[in-house]
């Protein structure tokens, strides 16, 4: 018998994401082969372990497809080493901490109110409670990462590890930068690039693999797969002086990592997402995801260049990957009341804090948006300038229910006829 109460209520998410602007820099459309996948008889089977050396038995199918999505993953990012196993970022980074750290030991994270990552050492977080964070953050003047502080905070900190990485960060990221301070402290760096990992994987921003010991990633984003983590390593990364060496730890490393996400932090793994992680990363090596990276960069580029020419504020003065943040103090409205009017214009974004804020995280003085969602369904440049008066009509309405109607019907009618699952 068919569940019609949670069916019906799926249909209905389906055509809220159908009509509405979809602007959640985090969030993207899967294809339906990743749904599909994800959707599988897969989900029922247990398989603790590694491909080939598994805790139950029966696992000879599942582990060809763990391998094929590992294989790929590899192939994607140049890496040598991957587990493919982890549930979410947030458990990607939670074994790396659990491999390279001692309960207690200093870290270096950028500063969630800064735009950073609650797993990267948040007091509210196991990362901020069971080690020792301290933070970098942003130039006041500039919006971009003071490199200038960051090495004299590692100097003065000694982290034994720093982590770069962010979710609401809309500049390129100088991994050589981190990686020579991280080497004058004897420090390992984490890349957790969840955000812009579709962008990394097609050579669109710098690589943190050349430089970075380990990196993490969600692949639900800019990858656009199924919603979990990965964790992977390249074997042959460089020093800050463009020499290239061996990782002689890879092997070891990877052993560590590998008992950190089993049996360290999680049981089985969800070979159903694995299998649904697989077909993303086939999908991410295509010509036609390279052609989609691109779209979604310049798509953002020109709607921070759009929000700028109407007299707003972004943060960093614009944007290299796939998002912005909005400053909104300049339009006297607060990150909430943004989020509010736009969701009464079916336009979907999330507030978020400004660096150096003076509202609480529930209020906030921003929104970030992100067109990785929007490209998906078809977005080019000649939508932008509308989507951006659309965004501005709603936010100038003070609440009038014309104007935030007429916003509403103009969101609609341009997305209602793009199909979900365009290529
Ligand atoms: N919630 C994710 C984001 O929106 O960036 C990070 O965990």
């Amino acid at each position: 018998m068919r569940d019609e109460l949670v069916f019906s209520l799926i249909n209905e998410e389906k055509e809220r994401q159908t009509k509405g602007l979809e602007l959640i820099a985090s969030e993207n459309y899967a294809s339906q082969e990743v749904i599909s996948a994800m959707g599988s008889i897969l989900t029922n089977k247990y398989a603790e372990g590694l491909p080939g050396k598994r805790y139950y038995g029966g696992c000879e199918v599942v582990d060809k497809i763990e391998q094929l999505a590992i294989d790929r993953l590899c192939k994607l990012f140049g890496a040598s080493w991957a587990n493919v196993q982890p549930h979410s970022g947030a458990q990607a980074n939670a074994a790396v901490f659990l491999a390279c750290l001692k309960p207690g030991d200093k870290i270096l994270g950028f500063d969630l109110s800064h735009g950073g990552h609650l797993t990267h050492g948040s007091p509210v977080n196991f990362s901020g409670k069971l080690y020792q964070p301290s933070f970098y953050g942003v130039d006041k003047e500039t919006g971009q990462i003071d490199y200038d502080a960051l090495e004299k905070t590692a100097r003065k900190e000694n982290p034994k590890m720093i982590i770069c990485g962010a979710s609401a960060y809309s500049r390129d990221w100088d991994y050589v930068r981190i990686r020579k301070v991280a080497d004058e402290i004897g420090a390992l760096v984490l890349a957790d690039i969840s955000h812009p990992s579709g962008l990394i994987a097609t050579q669109l921003l710098n690589d943190p693999l050349d430089y970075c010991h380990i990196i993490t990633t969600t692949t639900h984003k800019t990858l656009r797969g199924p919603r979990g983590g990965v964790i992977m390593m390249r074997e042959n990364i460089k020093n800050p002086y463009g020499l290239t060496w061996k990782n002689g730890n890879l092997k070891s490393m990877g052993a560590l990592l590998d008992a950190a996400v089993f049996p360290g932090i999680q049981g089985g793994p969800l070979e159903h997402v694995i299998g649904a992680k697989a077909v993303a990363f086939g999908e991410a090596m295509t010509p036609e995801y390279a052609t989609y990276m691109k779209q979604v960069k310049t798509n953002a580029k020109l709607m921070s260049d759009v929000f700028l020419e109407k007299g707003y504020h972004i943060v960093s003065g614009g944007t290299d990957n796939h998002c912005m943040l909005i400053d909104l103090r300049s339009k006297g409205l607060t990150g909430k009341d943004a989020e509010e009017l736009l969701g009464l214009a079916d336009i979907t974004v999330n507030k978020n804090m400004v660096p150096f804020d003076s509202e609480s995280p529930f209020v906030t003085s921003g929104v970030r948006i992100g067109t990785a969602a929007i490209t998906t369904r078809g977005i080019k440049e000649s939508h932008i300038p509308s989507i951006v008066e659309i965004i501005d009509q709603a936010l100038m309405s003070k609440g009038n229910k014309e104007i935030l109607d007429k916003a509403r019907f103009n969101t609609r009618s341009m997305m209602s006829p793009l199909p979900l699952f365009e290529w």
